[in-house]
C-alpha cells in the first residue's frame, strides 16, 4: 500500500512556524533589563515574562547566565558594490551570513547609482542582487551621487510606500565620482526635509584630498600610507562642520556616517549647540577595534586591507575616545561599513594609493569588538550596548519597535549572548568571502551563542544554519517620529542638559544613577564588568576628556543597601516621556 504523498513545506516556512522558548535569561533592552523568558511563535515575540503558559512541543533554549538581546542592526554595509574598478567580495548571501554569525539580524545597505544613472534603476538593481540572497532582513539607503530635477522626482518616488526608502546618502568626497558640491548638498538636504526623509553624509573635503593626492604622488609617496596622509583629521572635521551648517540652513536633520576622528567629534558637538534639527553620528567597528598605524605596515596586502575612507587614525587614543563618545550619546550608532575586497582587487592600487578600492570587513565582528572594548572595560553597560548596536538604528530609520526591541509583537530577531564565551578573531574562522580580517588575533570575551532571525534559529549553539533568501526587504517609512516628531526635545537640549532624567532623545527612559546601581548588581550576578555609562542627562564631556566617574565599577555609596529588584520595565514610545519604573 502506498502512503499518502508527503507535502514538502519550504524550509523557511517550517522554520518560521516553529515555537521557541528562551528560558532563564536576562532580557536586555536599550532602556532596562529584566529576568524573563521569551516565547516566540511564527517569527514574532508573543510573550515576555516569567511563568509563561507555553504549548507542548515547544523547543526550549536554556539561557541561564546569558543575556537575551535584540538582534543587532548594522546601519551601514556595502555588499556586492562596484567601486574603483572592483566589486566588493561579500555579496548579499555571504555578507548577511557573516552578519548573522556575529549577532546582527538586520542590515541596511546603500544603493549607489553611478553619476547620471536613474536612482530607481539603481534601486531595482540592488533589489535584484539582494532579494534572493539575504539570510536576514535588510533595508536600503539610496545614494544621491548627482543632482538634477529628475533626481529630485525620483527621491519623491523612493520615499513612497512602494519603495520604502527614508534615507539618502550624499558624498563630500570621491571627487569626479560621487561628490556633490555645497549647492547640490543644500538642495538634497532641503529635499530630504520636505520629504521628511533623513540625509546622510560622507564627510570629507574631496577637493583637499584631490590636491593632497597630487602632491603626495608627485613627491613619490605611492603606498597605502599616502591614503591617510592625503586626508588627515582636519579634512574630516571641516566637512562635518560644513555638512552641519548646510543642514541647519536647510532646516534638515542630518546623519553623519562613519565618523573616524576626534576632529569630527569636536565639529559635531559644536554644531549640536546651534543646530535646529537633530544631528546623529555613527562610527565603525573598525574605528574602535583597530587604528591607522597599519598603513605603515611594510606588507602592501596588510596595509591596503585597512584602507577605507575616512581613514583609520594614527592617534592611539582615538579608538577609546570613540567608545566613550558612543557611551555618552555623542555618537548614536556603530556600523561596520562592511565593504570587503579580495587581495587582487586591492592590488589595483599598487603604485598609486588613490586607486586602492576603499573598504574593510566588520559586519561579523562589530558586536563582539564593541562588547570587548566597551562593556568588558566598564565604559558602557549592556543597555547602552543594545542602544548603539541595535535600538538606535531602529529608531532613527523608523523600524522600531518592530526591530531593535525584545517585546511582545516585535519581530523575533534575538541574540542569546554569552558574556563568558572566549574566542580569537581570525580570517581562517570568519564567514566573510575574503581571507583577511582587520581584527586578526584579537581575543574577545562575549559572543552570540544563539541567533534567532525572524523566529528561526540560525546560529544554534555555535552552529551556523542560515538559509539563503530567507530574509526579506524591510521598508523604512518616511516621517520618522523619532527624527521629525515635534513633541521631542532637540538633541542640543541635551548638550546643556538639566540634571538627571531631563533627557534627550536617547536618554528617555534610561536608568538614573540609582537605577544603574541596580543594573550593576544584575551584572555582578552574571560576573560581568558593570561600569555604567548610559547617558543620564549630564553635560557632555569635551572630546577626549575621560570621565572617570562613568567608567567606575563601584556602586554609588548613596544607594548602597537598597533592595535589588529583578526586573526593569520601561516601555516608552521613541522619544516618549521618561518614566523609569524599577
Ligand atoms: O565611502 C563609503 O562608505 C564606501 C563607498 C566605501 N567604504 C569606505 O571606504 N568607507
Ligand atoms: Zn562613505
Ligand atoms: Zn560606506
Amino acid at each position: 500500500m502506498s502512503s499518502a504523498p508527503v507535502k514538502k513545506v519550504p524550509i523557511h516556512l517550517q522554520s518560521s512556524q516553529n515555537r521557541l522558548l528562551i528560558k532563564n535569561g536576562r532580557v536586555v533592552n536599550d532602556d532596562g533589563m529584566e529576568d524573563a523568558d521569551v516565547y516566540i511563535e511564527d517569527g514574532i515575540i508573543k510573550q515576555v515574562g516569567r511563568n509563561l503558559i507555553i504549548p507542548g512541543g515547544t523547543r526550549t533554549i536554556d539561557a541561564t547566565g546569558k543575556l537575551v538581546m535584540p538582534g543587532g542592526i548594522d546601519p551601514h554595509t556595502h555588499f556586492e558594490l562596484e567601486m574603483m574598478g572592483a566589486k566588493s567580495a561579500d555579496d548579499f548571501y555571504k555578507g548577511t551570513r557573516a552578519a548573522v554569525a556575529g549577532g546582527t539580524t538586520t542590515v541596511i545597505d546603500f544603493v549607489l547609482p553611478q553619476k547620471g544613472q536613474s536612482l530607481l534603476e539603481a534601486y531595482d538593481n540592488w533589489r535584484k542582487k539582494a532579494d534572493g540572497k539575504v539570510c536576514c532582513d535588510y533595508g536600503l539607503h539610496v545614494g544621491v551621487t548627482w543632482w538634477s530635477p529628475s533626481v529630485k522626482k525620483e527621491m519623491e518616488q523612493l520615499v513612497t510606500e512602494q519603495y520604502g526608502v527614508n534615507s539618502f546618502k550624499m558624498f563630500m568626497a570621491y571627487k569626479d565620482a560621487w561628490m556633490l558640491d555645497d549647492y547640490d548638498l543644500y538642495c538634497t538636504f532641503e529635499t530630504c526635509a520636505a520629504l521628511k526623509a533623513l540625509p546622510q553624509v560622507h564627510a570629507e573635503n574631496g577637493h583637499i584630498i584631490a590636491r593632497n593626492t597630487e602632491k603626495l604622488l608627485a613627491a613619490g609617496v605611492t603606498g597605502p600610507e599616502g591614503h591617510q596622509l592625503s586626508r588627515d583629521e582636519e579634512v574630516e572635521g571641516e566637512a562635518v562642520n560644513r555638512a552641519c551648517v548646510i543642514a541647519n540652513q536647510a532646516k534638515s536633520p542630518l546623519y553623519i556616517v562613519h565618523m573616524m576622528s576626534k576632529s569630527a567629534l569636536e565639529s559635531l558637538q559644536n554644531a549640536r549647540k546651534r543646530q535646529q534639527m537633530p544631528v546623529y553620528g555613527e562610527t565603525l567597528a573598525a574605528t574602535v577595534g583597530t587604528d591607522g598605524t597599519h598603513y605603515r605596515n611594510a606588507c602592501f596586502r596588510h596595509a591596503a586591507a585597512h584602507v577605507l575612507s575616512p581613514p583609520l587614525r594614527p592617534d592611539p587614543d582615538t579608538p577609546q575616545v570613540m567608545v566613550e563618545a558612543l557611551a555618552d550619546d555623542c555618537l548614536q550608532t556603530i556600523g561596520s561599513d562592511n565593504c570587503t575586497f579580495h587581495e587582487k582587487d586591492k592590488e589595483i592600487g599598487k603604485g598609486n594609493f588613490s586607486k586602492i578600492p576603499n573598504g574593510v570587513n566588520g559586519v561579523e565582528d562589530r558586536m563582539a569588538i564593541l562588547w570587548q572594548k566597551a562593556v568588558n572595560t566598564g565604559v558602557m553597560d549592556p543597555c547602552r550596548f543594545v542602544a548603539v548596536t541595535s535600538s538606535n538604528s531602529a529608531k532613527i530609520f523608523n523600524i522600531w519597535p518592530q526591530k531593535g526591541r525584545i517585546a511582545v509583537n516585535s519581530d523575533a530577531d534575538v541574540v542569546v549572548w554569552d558574556p563568558r564565551l572566549e574566542r580569537t578573531i581570525t580570517a581562517a574562522a570568519h564567514k566573510h568571502a575574503i581571507d583577511f580580517n582587520i581584527f586578526e588575533g584579537q581575543h574577545v570575551v562575549g559572543s552570540p551563542q544563539f541567533v534567532i532571525v525572524n523566529g528561526r534559529v540560525c546560529l544554534d549553539d555555535g552552529d551556523l544554519r542560515v538559509v539563503e533568501g530567507y530574509g526579506k526587504f524591510l521598508k523604512t517609512p518616511s516621517n520618522c517620529p523619532y527624527v521629525y516628531g515635534d513633541e521631542l526635545p532637540a538633541v542640543n537640549d541635551r548638550v546643556d542638559a538639566a540634571p538627571q532624567n531631563a533627557s534627550g532623545r536617547f536618554t528617555n527612559g534610561t536608568p538614573t544613577p540609582t537605577d544603574l546601581t541596580l543594573v550593576n548588581k544584575h551584572l555582578e550576578g552574571l560576573g560581568i564588568s558593570s561600569g555604567c555609562s548610559t547617558p543620564t542627562g549630564r553635560k557632555m564631556r569635551e572630546v577626549g576628556q575621560r570621565d572617570l566617574q562613568s567608567s567606575s565599577f563601584s556602586i554609588s555609596k548613596e544607594v548602597e543597601g537598597l533592595e535589588t529588584k529583578t526586573s526593569v520595565r520601561v516601555r516608552n514610545p521613541p522619544g516618549g516621556k521618561s518614566s523609569g519604573l524599577w
